[in-house]
């Protein structure tokens, strides 16, 4: 083991690294790079190309429209992160970010914050020859039922994801939040200055001073709200609520 502790990296394989660090040079994200808390390594996918015109993709077989990754240019990339990674310990999943993973929730954004890091491939065209994807058994993730001109933007969302869960990075005060939204339920509604804004006043009971009242409401409201927008979420609340409720009772 080196020195000083290995910090929490990613590893962006991208045929445009300059859009790094991008968004996440910025805010919380940029402040806990600069303090060292994370770090991120991009790699240009284009380096890794061995033909004389550097290719990166080629037609597809069997015909049809666009350009599809190359499987030996993205498997030396991948190769070469994967080296990386191992010589600071290894063990970061590798996951290519395509709508037809496995839909990120914040109980993967946990598991992988708490890792040593992440390896983050993005696809670009119509996407990665499969054989590299299954010879590397890539993890597959997307971010929703939409399809961007690349994986870049969900990289930038799951990196965040993950930042700012990291230790020291966002304060005592916002984990505490976070053990509650972690209780599975969406935000309740929030309110600032002015008390009244164009004949609409905000809820009595948060300018009562009463915090057990407030809290209630809050709860009430993120229950509310969680059970009208998410019936998928408010079902899982329900019965996560009910376990222990169980073992109480017994
Ligand atoms: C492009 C395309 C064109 C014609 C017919 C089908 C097609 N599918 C695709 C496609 O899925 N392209 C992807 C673009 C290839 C992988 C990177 N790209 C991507 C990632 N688009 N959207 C995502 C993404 C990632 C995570 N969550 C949501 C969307």
């Amino acid at each position: 083991m080196s020195a000083t502790a290995n910090i929490w990296t990613a590893r962006v394989l991208t045929i445009f690294p300059e859009m790094f660090p991008g968004m996440l040079g910025q805010s919380i994200a940029g402040k806990a790079l600069e303090r060292g808390l994370w770090a991120l390594e991009t790699l240009d996918i284009r380096d890794f190309a061995e033909d004389r015109h550097n290719s990166v993709d080629d037609t597809p077989f069997g015909g049809g429209a666009g350009m599809v990754m190359r499987a030996d240019v993205i498997d030396r990339a991948l190769g070469h992160a994967i080296e990386q990674d191992q010589a600071a310990g290894g063990g970061s999943p590798v996951i290519y970010l395509s709508p037809r993973g496995r839909r990120l929730d914040q109980e993967r954004v946990r598991e992988i914050a708490a890792g040593p890091g992440v390896i983050l491939l993005c696809g670009r065209y119509e996407g990665v020859d499969q054989r590299v994807l299954d010879a590397r058994d890539v993890e597959e993730i997307s971010l929703g039922d939409f399809v961007l001109s690349g994986g870049e933007p969900a990289a930038f969302a799951l990196i965040d994801a993950c930042i700012r869960l990291l230790p020291g990075v966002m304060g005592a005060e916002a984990s505490l939040e976070e053990e509650s939204f972690e209780a599975g339920l969406l935000e309740y509604p929030h309110y600032t200055r002015p008390a009244e804004w164009c004949g609409r006043a905000v809820p009595e009971v948060l300018l009562s001073g009463h915090h057990e009242k407030i809290r209630a409401w809050r709860r009430a409201e993120a229950e509310r709200i969680t059970r009208e927008r998410r019936p998928d979420l408010w079902a899982r609340y329900r019965r996560e609520d009910a376990a222990p409720a169980r073992k109480q009772a017994k």
